[in-house]
């Protein structure tokens, strides 16, 4: 309860704010664009994770609105980085069971002169589960405006392969938890390579999640994956910090 009425007034005074974590493009290893991942420095409790804040944002209906601000600023922020970069934001499935959604997400794009076709919404399975139809249709209507849309965390919730296909789809993000056991488990390694070869054959684009080794990105690379993300590049860093990854990339 405390933590609701210190969220309440972190969204009041535009407090909670993006980090980005690099995408980057599998062959030639370079970034191509960043995630959004909100961040909460608040006074008394620290530094409190999305883990957190998220669901007690989804519990209250705050998500709305803490949405809305974080996509703002993330759009105001991607205006400065390289013209093909992209930006991939999560939504949540709260989210996408309002049907205003997709205006707003296109009226903010407007507002800040952030391309559609720059933006990557990342969605989870469980926004297949509730209210389809809702969803099914903000996302059409954001497709049609030229966002792309990616699965997130792919692999851990419970939608079934032929729901997946009712809704259309870009990407697939290959979640963590295979991803970081790739060096030991067996399972691991036969499962990543069949959500490559799935994906593959839909025509999607693959993102590996949370990779953090070498042999870990050999063998992503030897499966066909398109990008990856983890500390291996880079962790979640503040937008001023982004100009300084850059250069010593180049
Ligand atoms: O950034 P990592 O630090 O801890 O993020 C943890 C979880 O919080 C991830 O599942 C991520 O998708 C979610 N998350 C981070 N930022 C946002 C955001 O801006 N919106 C939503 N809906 N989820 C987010
Ligand atoms: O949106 P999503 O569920 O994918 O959130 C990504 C989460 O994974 C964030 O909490 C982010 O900080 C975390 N993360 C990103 N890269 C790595 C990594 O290489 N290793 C680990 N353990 N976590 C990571
Ligand atoms: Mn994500
Ligand atoms: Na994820």
């Amino acid at each position: 309860i405390q933590i609701e009425r210190e969220l309440r007034s972190a969204i009041a005074a535009d407090i909670i704010e993006p980090h980005y974590q690099p995408l980057v493009s599998l062959k030639g290893e370079r970034i191509i664009g960043f995630e959004a991942l909100a961040r909460w420095k608040n006074r008394t409790l620290g530094c409190i994770p999305p883990d957190v804040f998220v669901p007690i944002a989804e519990e209250t209906g705050l998500i709305h609105a803490l949405g809305d601000q974080l996509f703002r600023r993330a759009c105001f922020d991607a205006n400065a980085w390289p013209g093909t970069f992209t930006l991939a934001f999560n939504v949540s499935p709260i989210q996408l069971r309002d049907p205003t959604l997709g205006l707003r997400i296109l009226a903010i794009l407007g507002e800040t002169g952030f391309s559609p076709r720059r933006l990557e919404l990342e969605i989870t399975e469980s926004a297949f589960m509730d209210n389809r139809g809702v969803a099914k249709a903000v996302i059409d209507e954001l497709r049609q405006a030229g966002v792309r849309i990616a699965l997130d965390d792919f692999g851990t919730g419970y939608a079934t392969l032929s729901q997946l296909l009712s809704f259309r789809l870009d990407k697939i993000k290959i979640d963590r938890s295979f991803v970081s056991h790739l060096d030991d488990s067996a399972d691991s390694r036969v499962i990543v390579r069949a959500i490559l070869g799935l994906a593959q054959g839909f025509g999607l684009t693959t993102t590996a999640e949370g990779v953090e080794d070498a042999a870990q990105l050999a063998y992503l690379v030897a499966n066909g994956c398109t990008e990856g993300q983890g500390y291996l590049f880079s962790k979640a860093v503040p937008a001023a910090d982004i100009p300084a990854l850059l250069h010593r990339e180049s």
